[in-house]
């Protein structure tokens, strides 16, 4: 039977719609930046309506971008291509700076608009001749990148176009990400693929991946980017690789950020050909002035350098007796003409098993308060041991008023199950973010101390390690981009909630609908305590695998490392007491927060066992004693990822299969590697507390020394132990 011509079209017709939806199947590579056809059809009416005719001049490389985007962000969500005849009439939508724009430079509120932070915008509904307009201006070409894609993400999170009055800077400067990439292409504590710096191929050809990725971070106001491990290679301060780092910078330079390296201490020996590396020395001196000269006439808005020094077998200024002070300061000198900065960790700690190491970086720092050149920043992590799923602050915030400091957090999910679990970490900064230090009364949370070295010192910033790399959708796992959101938004503004932000990137990761919203919302808020649960629940940490740092290794055990040393288990109790009568870690903090911690009674239950050494039958709030609260935080782990995956699954059919499937895929591995994580802790501390698990809860599948032969590090054996 002949089909009918008609028919035989339609068939055609249907079978180019199949493949152009595989084709563009969801694979998360657009990130939040995906500019789908407005959902809403009064929305996408209004929408288009308003932005008939644009006027736009843009002849810098920023100006460029910021247009090309907008026109990518139109097109896609608004099926537009809108007119540019250069003139005003109803709903033209005007975007410049003042140099850019005659329209701008002849506004009402030009001054306003030239008084605005260096990266700041406005976004404003004016009236020109009569004739209502929007308009969106800034004092400099990178301000209005950043109001295009806050203009975009009105339209992308369903906000009305109307009586806009947004004026937005930010209250950090730098936003910077500091990647843990190798040179041969590996990332430390990577999850997500190998590193994007295709070292072989740059400078010349730089994929259009850079741009996008570049474009992801300028969405979101990320302003710098470390391109190297904190391990260094001094290798990276030679000439060819700064000649490749340059292809780099020229990449991201349109979207506003500006390139870093690490900088290895011994570089000048190693590189140098010097026979030390003395910070007193004047050749020494001389080199790295000579370097940093080089740098800039090779990459000249260099960012400067980010510095771990005398911590984990890293060279520093103390091989020669000199402070850290004294080796910021020779690298600050050397970056000051240039506007650039230092970044010195404070991340330290002395192998030495009789020195409590949570005490190490605020007594190695706290005494050189004051000495640091104004170039330069001390960049403590967010707590004192070393991104656990739950620390309290790090005590140097509130501490150092005289030096300023940057917060680091890590997005790279080292101690959260790597990029298998969903853990939406805008909580755990959040909750850093907001923790009170009581440097100046009440109110002084550690949001307010970084923000206040900007009008102390002249800086302001903060800094993660991100989990970004070849994989198709960047992070691993689909939900570690909300991470990566949630970061560059609270380093643009860290009094933001963690509730809002992870509506704002449902909104424009999925969908604006309420169905949807609501759900996926619900999983990422109370998946960090999710995981803090079925990890290390009542403030127990580092009881993870020594190697891989994935799963539980509260045994662990050799000459040079002990995890007892971080959970001090016996028959009698568990914790540490870091109280007045014990190591006195607390004594680091301001009163009265000090005096909180310091007793058991008013001291936070989820750092209880951080600052104490609490009895197995201690009377917890709750009316439990300790060990049945413990083993409750633990199947409450468990049973909250169960319910996660509920969750989700319930929203089968309305998330695209790709993404959907991959979630779900991930939520099942979490649950197998919660129980894991259950199971092997409970078994092992009962060891000790010689008290069984209450009836109501499930037994675990497994005897204790089944978990402690899993080998390690998590691999294809210990994927076999799984399956069984
Ligand atoms: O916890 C450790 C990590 C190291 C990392 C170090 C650091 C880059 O296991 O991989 O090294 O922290 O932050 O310097």
């Amino acid at each position: 039977m002949q089909l009918h011509l008609k028919y035989r079209f339609l068939i055609l017709v249907l079978m180019i719609l199949c493949f152009a939806d595989k084709a563009h199947a969801e694979n998360g590579y657009d990130l939040w930046l995906r500019y789908t056809k407005i959902e809403n059809p009064g929305n996408y009416k209004t929408y288009r309506e308003l932005h008939k005719n644009i006027i736009f001049e843009a002849t810098s490389p920023r100006l460029k971008a910021a247009k090309a985007e907008l026109k990518k962000g139109l097109l896609g969500m608004l099926d537009l291509q809108p007119e540019e005849n250069g003139k005003i009439s109803k709903q033209t939508l005007i975007i410049g700076t003042n140099q850019s724009s005659k329209w701008i430079a002849q506004l009402s509120f030009v001054n306003e608009i030239n008084q605005l932070d260096d990266e700041g915008f406005i976004i404003r509904s004016a009236k020109i001749g009569g004739n209502p307009v929007t308009v969106l201006a800034a004092k400099n070409d990178i301000g209005i990148l950043y109001g295009v894609f806050h203009y975009l993400k009105l339209m992308q999170t369903n906000q009305p176009l109307e009586h806009l009055d947004i004026k937005e800077e930010p209250k950090l400067q730098y936003r910077v990400l500091n990647h843990w990439d190798n040179l041969d292409g590996t990332i430390e504590r990577g999850y997500a693929g190998f590193t994007l710096w295709d070292w072989e191929r740059l400078p010349m050809y730089k994929d259009q991946r850079l741009t996008d990725y570049a474009r992801a971070n300028a969405s979101v106001g990320i302003n710098g980017a470390v391109l190297n491990n904190v391990n260094a290679n001094a290798k990276s301060l030679r000439t060819e690789w700064l000649v490749k780092a340059s292809g780099l910078a020229d990449a991201f330079r349109p979207y506003g950020i500006r390139v870093y390296l690490t900088a290895r201490f011994s570089a000048p020996k190693e590189i140098g050909g010097l026979p030390t590396a003395d910070p007193a020395d004047p050749r020494v001196r001389q080199w790295w002035k000579d370097k940093v000269k080089e740098i800039y006439s090779i990459i000249p808005d260099f960012g400067g350098f980010l510095v771990k020094a005398n911590s984990e077998g890293q060279p520093g200024p103390q091989d020669y007796g000199r402070t850290h002070a004294d080796g910021a300061n020779m690298m600050a000198e050397a970056l000051e003409p240039y506007g650039g900065v230092v970044f010195w960790r404070a991340f330290v700690y002395q192998n030495e098993r009789h020195i409590d190491r949570v005490m190490n970086g605020y007594q190695e720092f706290k005494p050189l308060d004051g000495q640091f050149a104004r170039n330069v920043f001390v960049q403590p992590k967010n707590g004192p041991i070393d991104f656990q799923p739950r620390e309290p602050f790090h005590p140097l915030f509130g501490a150092m008023p005289k030096t300023a400091l940057a917060m680091e957090v890590q997005i790279t999910q080292e101690n959260l199950g790597h990029s298998m679990h969903l853990v939406y970490l805008g909580s755990l900064f959040e909750e850093t973010l907001q923790s009170d230090t009581y440097e100046n009364g009440k109110g002084s949370t550690v949001s307010k101390v970084l923000q206040n070295y900007k009008k102390s010192h002249g800086i302001s910033g903060i800094a993660d390690v991100p989990n970004i790399g070849t994989d198709m959708n960047w992070t691993g796992h689909l939900f570690g981009q909300a991470n990566w959101h949630a970061f560059g938004r609270l380093a643009w503004n860290p009094d933001l909630t963690a509730k809002e932000l992870s509506e704002e990137w449902i909104r424009m990761t999925f969908s604006n609908k309420e169905e949807i919203i609501r759900p996926v919302q619900k999983i990422m808020l109370m998946s960090q305590e999710a995981a803090v649960n079925y990890m290390m629940p009542l403030g127990l940490n580092h009881i993870m695998n020594y190697d891989t740092h994935n799963g539980p290794e509260p045994w662990h055990d050799d000459p040079t490392w002990k995890a007892s040393d971080y959970h001090k288990v016996s028959k009698d109790g568990i914790g540490i007491d870091r109280s007045s009568q014990g190591t006195n870690a607390v004594s680091q903090y301001h009163s009265p927060l000090r005096e909180e911690f310091n007793s058991l009674k008013t001291c936070p239950e989820n750092l209880l066992l951080w600052f104490h050494r609490v009895s197995w039958d201690y009377k917890m709030r709750s009316g439990k004693t300790l060990w049945d609260e413990m083993v409750s935080h633990y199947y409450q782990g468990v049973q909250s990822v169960e319910e996660m995956e509920k969750i989700w699954a319930s929203l089968d059919g309305k998330i695209d299969q790709e993404r959907f499937e991959h979630t779900r895929t991930l939520l099942k591995m979490q649950e197998n590697e919660a129980r894991w994580w259950r199971d092997a802790c409970i078994l092992f501390f009962g060891k000790y507390s010689g008290k069984p698990i209450p009836k109501s809860f499930e037994k675990p599948k497994h005897s204790l020394e089944y978990y402690q032969k899993i080998p390690f590090p998590y691999d294809w054996d210990s994927t076999l132990y799984f399956k069984k």
